[in-house]
């Protein structure tokens, strides 16, 4: 870790992307405008949200694609984290290099989210992983080697004054 150099990154994991590049997110993820705005008040550290579910130029989706090709390419896109999507995500945390990297885990995108998680690791093991959101709970992350809870994070760098609430 960089001297008095604390940095998180806040990711939205890609879920309509999967199905098609272009399929995309084309808004601000509320929690992470959230996350990142408080991380901002509270402490001197310095905060990236990232949504990798936005890759333009986008295009409309299409349920008939999502229900055909898409959903081919979905399932290969989990199978294989090496696909393009993942090394621009990669690449976007590699330019990055953060201390601490948030994903927000919903639902439909908790296997991506997984994978991001392990793309974190494969740039650096040091840094710490968190995963929080909707429907983090839900799924046995404490058997994962990748997943550091919040509170023990908030333990590890108590120093840094973060804080979050999160119902655990
Ligand atoms: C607005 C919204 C959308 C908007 C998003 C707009 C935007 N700019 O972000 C749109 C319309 C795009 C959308 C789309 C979808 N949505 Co939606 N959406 C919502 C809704 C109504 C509010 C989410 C929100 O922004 N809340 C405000 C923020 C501030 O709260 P939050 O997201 O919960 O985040 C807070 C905490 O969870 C936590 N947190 C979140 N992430 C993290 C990460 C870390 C590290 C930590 C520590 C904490 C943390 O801190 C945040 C701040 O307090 C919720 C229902 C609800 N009432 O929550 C459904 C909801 C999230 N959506 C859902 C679904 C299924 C979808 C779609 C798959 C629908 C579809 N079939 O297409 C798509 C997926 C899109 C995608 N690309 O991934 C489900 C998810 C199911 C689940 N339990 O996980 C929900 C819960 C609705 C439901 N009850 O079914 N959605």
């Amino acid at each position: 870790m960089k001297d008095n150099e604390y940095k998180i990154m806040l990711i939205e994991p890609p879920y309509y992307r999967l199905f098609k590049d272009t399929y995309s997110l084309a808004l601000y993820p509320l929690s992470l405008g959230y996350l990142a705005g408080t991380i901002r008040k509270k402490t001197d550290w310095s905060v990236m949200a990232y949504n990798a579910e936005f890759n333009p130029p986008g295009e409309a989706i299409k349920i008939r694609h999502l229900t055909g090709d898409g959903h081919h390419h979905y399932i290969n896109n989990l199978r294989d984290p090496s696909g393009a999507v993942w090394r621009d995500i990669q690449s976007t945390i590699r330019d990055y290099d953060p201390t601490v990297v948030g994903i927000s885990a919903k639902s439909q995108n908790f296997a991506s989210a997984s994978i991001v998680a392990r793309l974190v690791k494969s740039v650096s093991r040091e840094t710490t992983v968190i995963i929080g959101g909707r429907n983090s709970r839900t799924h046995n992350l404490k058997r994962s080697r990748i997943v550091l809870f919040i509170r023990s994070t908030v333990k590890k760098y108590q120093r840094s004054k973060v804080r979050f609430h999160v119902p655990f």
